[in-house]
């Protein structure tokens, strides 16, 4: 039977109430309230605030970049993080100058593919005092403390130049004239592209650099740069050493515009791999190139959730890469994508 009083004027001598008095106590006046709630507090993608990352790139020079660029996007957009893209424009000075940008912006992560190695220590520890993580993605920076940063992803390109010099020695058995085609001055790839290269041909005495310039990791760079060789050495040249695919396909057009046959008058040998050069593996105009991976925009996004999810994370990345050359380029095409 129900009671009519509560524990507040229950009459002297009633025992106490443990249960709710009246059933509207006991049924919920909203009874989807918890429901709703209980979801709100697990679903955290559609309402917290959409994480903000900035990138600072160093601008739009090779086949290798643009793919580097659209990966960074792509997978943004997939994962529904806001990016801030600057394009640096191969100018340091317009790099530190986005980072400064994104710092005043309060973004939750900074992404730095650094143009060159040096110069980075100021900025570096604004972002730092900021609280903001950075990561150097694609090229090293030289800093005297590495806690500047939080890590860095990208390929190993000492690796790769060690990889180019031991096929080339093998293929010529240690013997040629060759022309180096550098990348960007002061650039860490140009550096250790170039660093191990020279230490791995040199032990082969018969295996000379004639000459060496830059041409930017540019196409137009290989191409004007080729040409100039071509005057000055002529047909001494017998091997081409370029430290990026860019650079190689400007230089066989030089090559070809001089009346020479690449691959034949002229063997040449590249980094980076994109599809064009793999192209020109299959057709017999470039010899080898040395993979360099610019797809990390996967990477790059998880590592910056660890972060900030507070994990340690390596504080060096390195891509695997592979060599294609007459042997694999064929089979490789149908599914390169960049
Ligand atoms: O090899 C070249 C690009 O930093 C690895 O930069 C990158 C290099 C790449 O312009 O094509």
């Amino acid at each position: 039977m129900r009671k009519e009083y509560s524990n507040f004027n229950r009459p002297a001598g009633e025992p106490a109430i443990t249960r709710p008095v009246h059933p509207a106590m006991t049924t919920p006046r909203f009874p989807f309230l918890l429901p709703l709630l209980l979801a709100l507090s697990f679903a955290p993608a559609a309402w917290a605030k959409a994480l903000v990352v900035g990138f600072a790139q160093t601008g739009a020079e090779s086949a290798w970049r643009t793919a580097n660029t659209q990966s960074m996007k792509t997978e943004a957009g997939k994962r529904g993080i806001t990016l801030r893209f600057s394009d640096g424009q191969g100018r340091q000075e317009n790099q530190i100058r986005a980072v400064r940008s994104f710092i005043a912006q309060k973004v939750d992560a900074i992404v730095i593919a650094p143009i060159v190695e040096s110069g980075w220590e100021p900025v570096l520890r604004e972002a730092k005092r900021a609280g903001i993580p950075v990561i150097v993605t694609d090229r090293t920076v030289q800093v005297s403390d590495e806690a500047l940063y939080a890590c860095f992803i990208g390929s190993d390109f000492y690796e790769e130049g060690r990889m180019a010099a031991e096929w080339l020695a093998k293929a010529t058995e240690g013997r040629g004239n060759i022309v180096e085609l550098q990348g960007t001055p002061g650039s860490a790839p140009a550096n250790e592209r170039r660093k191990a290269f020279a230490d791995g041909i040199a032990k082969f005495p018969g295996l000379k650099i004639i000459d060496a310039q830059s041409g930017d990791f540019r196409r137009s760079g290989g191409k004007e740069v080729m040409e100039a060789l071509l005057k000055k050495h002529g047909r001494a040249i017998t091997i081409v050493y370029a430290h990026n695919d860019d650079m190689a396909l400007g230089a066989i057009q030089a090559i070809e515009e001089a009346g020479l046959k690449p691959g034949k008058d002229i063997l040449l040998i590249s980094i980076d791999g994109i599809k064009e050069a793999i192209q020109a593996v299959a057709d017999g105009t470039l010899a080898c190139t040395v993979e360099c991976n610019p797809l990390f925009g996967p990477k790059v996004y998880d590592t910056i959730a660890r972060l900030l999810a507070g994990e340690t994370v390596p504080k060096k990345n390195f891509n695997r890469d592979e060599l294609f050359d007459a042997t694999n380029a064929r089979e490789k095409l149908p599914t390169r994508q960049y």
